[in-house]
């Protein structure tokens, strides 16, 4: 591994986080740009109610061409997998849209419990064709990547508010079968989901920030910021930006990364995964159809 991949990549397994500074060109940005638009002119009515004016769209890729080819041939796969050095998987993509205006906040949580996927060799990468300012730009909690803990999601209805269908989705975790089924891709909002409520809350760390170890960024156009899939972060907000701020966040998934049926599934399994029924521990290189390598060193 080049001394530059060392560096980055020991800060990676570090702090959880590491931004690569002008790692993508003036193209690339324009391919970004073009699909962060037109994703957001056909909303997916995932994140729908849950935080406005921030959307969130899951997988658009799958719907949107350019954003499909910056995945697949921007030099994102390359990087994730020389942090990781190894062969590198694309589990999946979505789109945080916050339009001119008030920046809403996106609250501090981790990733990996709204997926059906656990392990530590899972990179979130984060680009975005706007400048980002710290006021309002990606936080994380230096190291909180290996608390090993799993939090609740910020998303996600109380069982008790709807019994029945609280009970029905406890029925399927226990067959170990997904929660919500391949139908969420084009039905699902995140108000409909069940959140597990046998996880503990995060704690109240913008109550208590001086209590943690936030770090952030000055993001410009060009950046390429990579976290770790379990690391608890947010985006900070309150201000006015006379610009939207658009992002397009990916998840790759390293060797060890292996299915795991979450009670609290909030986000489908790729739409290719489910007809492969997958079983707690699989890892995702069992299902290279839907999972073929990326990048490999
Ligand atoms: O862009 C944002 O506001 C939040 C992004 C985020 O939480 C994520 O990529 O997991």
């Amino acid at each position: 591994m080049a001394n530059t991949w060392k560096q980055e990549a020991e800060v990676f397994q570090r702090d959880g986080a590491v931004l690569l500074r002008g790692a993508l060109d003036a193209n690339w940005l324009r391919k970004l740009e073009e699909g962060l638009q037109q994703a957001y002119a056909s909303p997916d009515g995932k994140s729908a109610g849950v935080g406005d004016p921030l959307r969130i769209d899951h997988f658009p890729s799958d719907k949107i061409p350019a954003l499909r080819e910056f995945i697949d041939t921007s030099p994102l796969a390359e990087i994730v997998g020389r942090i990781l050095n190894s062969p590198i998987r694309f589990y999946m993509d979505q789109v945080f849209y916050k339009p001119e205006g008030q920046v809403v906040p996106t609250p501090w949580h981790q990733d990996t419990c709204y997926y059906n996927i656990s392990g530590n060799d899972l990179i979130r990468a984060w680009v975005s064709p706007d400048p980002v300012p710290r006021d309002r730009s990606i936080e994380v909690i230096r190291g909180s990547h290996r608390w090993n803990v799993t939090y609740h999601p910020w998303v996600g209805r109380d069982p008790a508010s709807d019994p029945k269908g609280a009970a029905k989705a406890e029925a399927l975790y226990q067959n170990q079968e997904p929660v919500i089924g391949v139908d969420a891709h084009d039905t699902l909002s995140y108000e409909q989901a069940f959140a597990d409520s046998t996880l503990p809350s995060l704690p109240d760390i913008e109550a208590h920030r001086d209590s943690f170890d936030v770090l952030g960024w000055d993001y410009q156009p060009g950046d390429v910021l990579l976290f770790h899939g379990h690391i608890v972060h947010s985006a900070r907000g309150d201000v006015y930006s006379h610009s939207p701020r658009r992002a397009l966040a990916t998840m790759w998934a390293g060797e060890d990364v292996h299915y795991l049926h979450r009670r609290g599934q909030v986000i489908p399994d790729p739409r290719a995964l489910y007809e492969f029924k997958p079983k707690n521990g699989d890892t995702l290189d069992q299902f290279p159809s839907v999972f073929p390598v990326a990048w490999a060193p």
